[in-house]
């Protein structure tokens, strides 16, 4: 912790440190481990394990099933996880929120539901090119299956979407539904995606937000957004992998059709058809990932007690001081827009250095990033890049981290003779 931790940030990071026992590790003999790699997966605090390792060693039964009192104490504790979930991102019913596997199956399902039922020729499906892949295979796979067009707004030399362009899209083009990232995993841009909702809205679209680097940073209100799907994941907020969630509206959910077929998901079956099940357990086939949802509950429950409002506010903190020190170094350009429109990540390139040497000499300081397109190939090819290095931070990051981070690439640079 540094003086500047101590001074502004509105969270006791050390406290919260403890929390997470992985932290206090040495990457290598000599070298504490400093973990910058949250937008991938963040780490998992005690209160998660300890609320999973207490379900399977003592409540584990299957859920929905058993007319006996563990599978039913299964139960609540998987559905009381469902409302935990509900309340965090202010969901109208606890009906709204289906588990998912992550971010990734979340958009396959929309497509795969929704876009199947809904989009044909002369449609349009408006993404951007910041996307991540995951939110925009799905909808190529769907597109040439279904001959809708996809539109991609760009993306500015400063990191930006370019909104005139969204606006042209809408205004010109038979546009059924937009998604688009809040938070992008490489240039850290917050979207701003309540105006881009609504001027959505006005044209008829639907919205769905990918919200996998959003949710864990920041209060996303579905509700004040009116969002109509919001797609996130439980390993990069603190819980664990395996579990992701799909909020949908009510009633768009109730219209689509299954997603897939199987156990739970049906209300009666014969052998000539079948009836769907209530929401949100049509779109649950089979046993889920009972644990791991009652972790993801564990975690929403500590971020809440940490408040979103801190975890942002401590986290602009770490943003911006890794700003101002990454800039210090000759040859060193952080990609994305400036501290006061960015979240959570800084990805970089430097001169005469390759991202993936700097990773590897960074880890060899015991720091680690991860190097590569980050499952955004598109938006390097439109920066020319073939790879970045990109450190990102959680809650359990401190301005120290920024330091070594800076520490480990001048070191790295020596031994490059540059
Ligand atoms: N959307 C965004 C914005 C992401 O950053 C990621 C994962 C996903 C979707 C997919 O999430 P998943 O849980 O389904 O895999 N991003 C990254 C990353 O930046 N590095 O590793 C995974």
């Amino acid at each position: 912790m540094t003086k500047t931790d101590q001074l502004t940030s509105p969270l006791d990071i050390q406290a919260i440190r403890a929390d997470f026992p992985v932290l206090n590790q040495e990457a290598h003999p000599g070298k504490p481990l400093v973990f910058l790699d949250s937008a991938a997966s963040s780490q998992k605090p005690r209160q998660v394990v300890d609320a999973m390792s207490t379900y399977l060693l003592h409540d584990h039964a299957n859920v929905h099933r058993g007319i006996y009192a563990l599978s039913e104490r299964a139960t609540d504790a998987y559905e009381a996880a469902r409302e935990k979930v509900r309340v965090f991102i202010n969901a109208r019913s606890r009906r709204e929120i289906i588990y998912t596997r992550n971010t990734t199956e979340s958009v396959n399902l929309v497509a795969g539901s929704w876009g199947r039922a809904n989009l044909g020729p002369g449609d349009v499906v408006v993404l951007s090119e910041m996307e991540h892949h995951s939110n925009i295979v799905p909808w190529q796979l769907l597109a040439e299956e279904r001959g809708f067009t996809i539109r991609y707004i760009p993306v500015t030399d400063e990191g930006l979407l370019d909104l005139a362009a969204y606006e042209t899209f809408l205004q010109q083009e038979p546009v059924k539904l937009v998604s688009v990232m809040h938070v992008s995993n490489v240039l850290g841009t917050v979207n701003p995606v309540a105006g881009m909702i609504r001027q959505a809205h006005a044209a008829g679209a639907l919205f769905m937000i990918d919200g996998a680097q959003s949710v864990p940073h920041l209060a996303v209100d579905v509700q004040a957004l009116d969002v109509d799907f919001l797609a996130f994941s439980g390993h990069k907020m603190a819980g664990p992998t395996g579990i992701g969630v799909l909020y949908g509206k009510r009633v768009l959910l109730e219209a689509m059709p299954p997603y897939m077929g199987g156990g739970d998901m049906i209300r009666r079956v014969t052998l000539e058809k079948s009836e769907w099940n209530d929401l949100p357990y049509k779109f649950e086939a089979g046993t889920p990932a009972i644990a791991e949802a009652i972790g993801l509950g564990a975690a929403v429950d500590y971020l809440g007690t940490l408040g979103m409002d801190n975890i942002l506010a401590h986290e602009q903190i770490v943003v911006e001081y890794a700003m101002e020190r990454l800039s210090e170094i000759p040859g060193l350009k952080v990609l994305g827009p400036g501290p006061d429109r960015r979240n959570g990540v800084t990805a970089f390139v430097m001169q005469d250095l390759h991202a993936h040497d700097t990773a590897q000499l960074l880890d060899m300081e015991g720091v680690a990033v991860r190097a590569g397109h980050h499952c955004a190939m598109p938006l390097h090819q439109r920066y020319c890049l073939p790879a970045t290095t990109r450190a990102s931070y959680y809650v359990y990051n401190t301005t120290a981290d920024v330091d070594a981070l800076v520490e480990a690439i001048y070191n790295a640079r020596k031994l490059f003779g540059i």
